[in-house]
């Protein structure tokens, strides 16, 4: 029997089938296979989640309104009949507006798999008939990487290529400063897949090697218990402020490492004129900070001199700019550490993401593994991927981005695939009302999302169980043939057939196919695969070889590295690709900009909204990665499933704080601002803020309107959370910047809806 084998971003499994079920094995080298896993086989297989046939929406198929509520009723058309008017759609919306009508942002992590990524082929197909406009940045860490690119020269692939490797951490660093954790929640997740999960070892051979490690976070549970970890549980969005503490108390106390910062910095002497409160006449004393960040202004000064008497490394989560400003942590820690002078040596300094998915820091060779080319798009227009929302609404509004005067498109066709908005986007019910500006939205998914209910044309597409790929991660050290194990559901194509099927209507096929069916494709990057082992030094399988064996494993593919090294060995030679070549510390690029949010060296900025400048009844919502899927994805399957309460999506509150306000584990409570509210089944969690609140994304979104107010009644967060971007610099996402009230459920408990399939005329 040969070995089969499947990816994910969840991780790499060998898949048993015995009569038709299927069951998933983590692998031998997998030290920590991923809880997401076990409700992946279930929601892939729930025919109350799947989408069966393509489905217009009724309002649209006879009148074009633009009525996309999530209770639309949809007609299941046959495939031919779906194409055409596909087809049709887009080549009247490209002869009445153009290209540039056409918003394809599309952003997403779709599935796992080279070929069969969702993005890669619709930006592809769209590019052969005359471009699209896209979307820029993450959300994930937009802040930073617009940021990092002014600050350190490096964009934000750069960076996270040079990450310190965990492994020199765990040999070399005498104090971890983790702020916002690292946590083997959202370590279980590897964009494009892996073979293994590594940083439970990594953080207990750190511990085992006598590292102190330290969890800067509002909830304890960012790092695993067994490493005895110190917990200072700050406010949520004031990290800033402690850590200009954190520097006036280094330069106070003449311990700033004075040759690093004249020899690697730029602009030292105006934060430094900043933090000693030179130009406010607020120095940012630990009592200052004490009092934004709810944090003891000797416990701040203990740290200080911790890490000045420390071989430190200051390790941020990437959730820490996900906020108001989110810029300013990322680019004050920066500062922090170059003042500690650590910068470019191994397992010190500073480091972005560990933990915030699996591979960050990993200590691989990086291989430039073939991908399937993407063409050219002709259309430069674009928008900062979490701006969609202010897009639908102003057409042709002017907004600041990345240092230009930019315009907004006017969005006439909005086509999404391998993403989910309805899950990711904030304060929803603007964007539900936003949504229905555009003539025509088209939704490519294997599942009928939040978004793909508010679609006109819904094309169903297979998910990787149900295909052939292969997972090239460049950040893996092995590649998997990934085997189809199930037949499609019902009427679902992939995504590669269904976009060869319209380009055929579009008269494009040539160009998007080159004449390649699937297995010729696959067959196409296994060969570019060879080629690239062949200069990197070994041997891969033929195709037929791969397929059989399923993972072939690189050699010789550990490799550490440390952040800036080159750089720090001879910045003459190896300069940063700033102005000054050099770190910068205040950027005279970015003061040139003269912007409201974002000035030339890190600060402290009030966010919109934060706990100590509102009244006590307000909760801060932590709206971080569930446990038990990715984002909105397996929402559907037994794992999240399982974790619902009463069906709602579980919020946790410390058991005091349930106690103040009189609720129960089990309880289903309302948590509701001025932008929304949503229902929420309780649980408890004692290693939170007593003032915080920890509601995970993902929950399918399922409006209801109850008495007059629209609810999610089954607890999408992002109904709460303020659309805004973090500053005129990065516009990302400030998912985390969001303060809710929470009280106790009475009514009776609405069923859900989105649990169950649209209506399908
Ligand atoms: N409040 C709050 N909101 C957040 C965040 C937060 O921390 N707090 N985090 C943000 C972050 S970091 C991110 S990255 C986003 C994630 O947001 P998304 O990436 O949009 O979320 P997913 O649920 O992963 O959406 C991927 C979609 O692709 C579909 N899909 C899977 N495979 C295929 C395929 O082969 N073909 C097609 N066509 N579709 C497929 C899935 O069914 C799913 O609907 O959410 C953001 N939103
Ligand atoms: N299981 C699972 N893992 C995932 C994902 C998933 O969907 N599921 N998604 C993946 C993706 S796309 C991404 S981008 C990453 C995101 O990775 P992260 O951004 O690291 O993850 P989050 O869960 O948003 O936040 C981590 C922790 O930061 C803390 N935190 C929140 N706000 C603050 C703050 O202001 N200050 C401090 N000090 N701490 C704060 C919270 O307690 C939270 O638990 O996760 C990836 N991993
Ligand atoms: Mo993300």
């Amino acid at each position: 029997m040969t070995n089969k084998y499947t990816s994910s971003h969840w991780g790499t499994f060998r898949v048993e089938t015995v009569n038709d079920q299927i069951s998933l094995h983590g692998l031998p080298q997998d030290d920590e296979p991923a809880q997401i896993a076990k409700g992946w086989v279930s929601a892939m297989k729930n025919p109350n989640a799947r989408i069966a046939r393509p489905a217009f929406r009724k309002g649209w198929l006879n009148g074009r309104d633009h009525d996309r509520s999530g209770d639309a009723v949809f007609v299941q058309l046959p495939w031919d009949e779906a194409l055409d008017i596909t087809a049709q759609e887009l080549k009247r919306v490209i002869a009445e507006y153009g290209n540039k009508a056409l918003f394809a942002g599309s952003y997403g992590w779709a599935s796992a798999g080279r070929f069969h990524h969702a993005q890669s082929q619709l930006r592809r197909f769209l590019n052969t008939i005359g471009g699209v406009v896209g979307a820029k940045n993450t959300y994930s860490h937009a802040a930073a990487e617009v940021l990092l690119s002014y600050v350190t020269g490096l964009p934000h692939r750069m960076f996270q290529d040079q990450m310190t490797s965990m492994d020199l951490i765990a040999e070399h660093c005498e104090l971890l400063v983790c702020f916002g954790g690292i946590s083997a929640r959202t370590a279980q997740v590897s964009s494009s897949g892996t073979t293994r999960h590594e940083v439970t070892p990594f953080l207990n051979k750190a511990a085992a090697n006598g590292c102190k490690i330290i969890n800067i976070s509002p909830r304890g549970r960012d790092m695993n218990a067994e490493l005895s970890a110190d917990w200072i549980a700050l406010r949520p969005g004031t990290d800033t402020a402690f850590i200009l503490a954190l520097a006036y108390e280094v330069f106070r106390a003449g311990r700033a490492d004075r040759v690093f910062l004249d020899t690697y910095t730029q602009g030292a002497d105006a934060f430094e004129a900043y933090v000693m409160g030179d130009l406010d006449e607020q120095p940012k004393t630990a009592d200052w900070a004490a009092a934004i960040c709810d944090i003891p202004a000797e416990r701040i000064r203990k740290l200080a001199t911790q890490m000045t008497s420390s071989r430190t490394m200051i390790s941020m989560a990437w959730s820490l700019q996900r906020g108001d400003h989110g810029e300013q942590p990322i680019w004050a820690g920066l500062a922090l550490a170059a003042m500690l002078g650590q910068i470019g040596q191994a397992g010190t300094g500073f480091g972005f993401g560990y933990g915030s998915t699996t591979p960050v820091g990993r200590s691989r060779k990086l291989i430039n593994w073939p991908s399937v080319p993407q063409g050219r798009n002709p259309i430069a227009d674009f928008i900062p991927v979490a701006r969609v929302t202010d897009m639908l609404n102003t057409p042709n509004g002017a907004y600041k981005y990345d240092g230009e005067d930019r315009i907004y498109p006017d969005a006439k066709l909005v086509w999404w695939s391998g993403g989910n908005p309805f899950h990711h986007h904030q304060d929803l019910l603007k964007l539900d009302t936003a949504w229905r500006k555009p003539e025509t939205v088209i939704v490519m998914d294997h599942s009928w999302t939040a978004t793909a209910r508010r679609a006109d044309i819904v094309l169903p597409t297979t998910g990787p169980l149900e295909r052939d790929d292969i997972m090239i991660n460049r950040r893996d050290d092995a590649l998997v043939y990934m085997s189809a194990v199930q037949k499609p559901f019902k009427q679902a194509r992939d995504d590669y057939e269904i976009l060869s099927n319209i380009a055929a209507r579009m008269g494009t096929s040539d160009a998007f196919t080159e004449g390649r069916t699937a297995d010729g494709w696959l067959r196409h990057l296994c060969e570019g695969c060879a080629a690239v082992g062949k200069t990197e030094g070994f041997e891969l399988p033929d195709f037929e070889t791969f397929k059989d064996l399923g993972i072939v494993t690189i050699p010789n593919a550990h490799e550490t590295r440390i952040l800036m090294d080159r750089f720090i060995a001879d910045p003459a030679t190896d300069p940063l690709q700033t102005p000054s070549g050099k770190i910068e510390i205040a950027c005279q690029a970015i003061a040139d900009l003269a912007l409201h949010d974002c000035h030339a060296h890190p600060m402290w900025h009030e966010p919109v909204e934060r706990l100590g400048a509102c009244d006590p009844d307000h909760l801060h919502l932590i709206s971080g990665q569930p446990a038990t899927r990715l984002h909105a994805q397996l929402d559907m399957g037994a794992e999240a499933q399982a974790s619902k309460v009463q069906g709602r999506e579980p919020c946790a509150l410390h058991s005091k704080t349930a106690k103040r306000f009189g609720l129960t584990a089990g309880d289903i409570v309302l948590l509701e601002n001025a932008r929304g509210a949503c229902l929420g089944g309780l649980t408890l969690d004692d290693t939170l803020r007593e003032d915080c609140i920890f509601m995970a994304t993902g929950a399918w979104l399922d409006l209801q309107d109850i008495n007059g107010r629209t609810i999610c009644v089954h607890g999408n967060v992002n109904v709460l959370t303020i659309d805004k971007g973090a500053s005129d610099l990065s516009q990302g996402n400030i998912a985390h910047t969001t303060l809710v009230k929470i009280r106790k459920w009475t009514g009776p408990l609405p069923a859900l809806r989105v649990t169950g399939l649209p209506v399908l005329d």
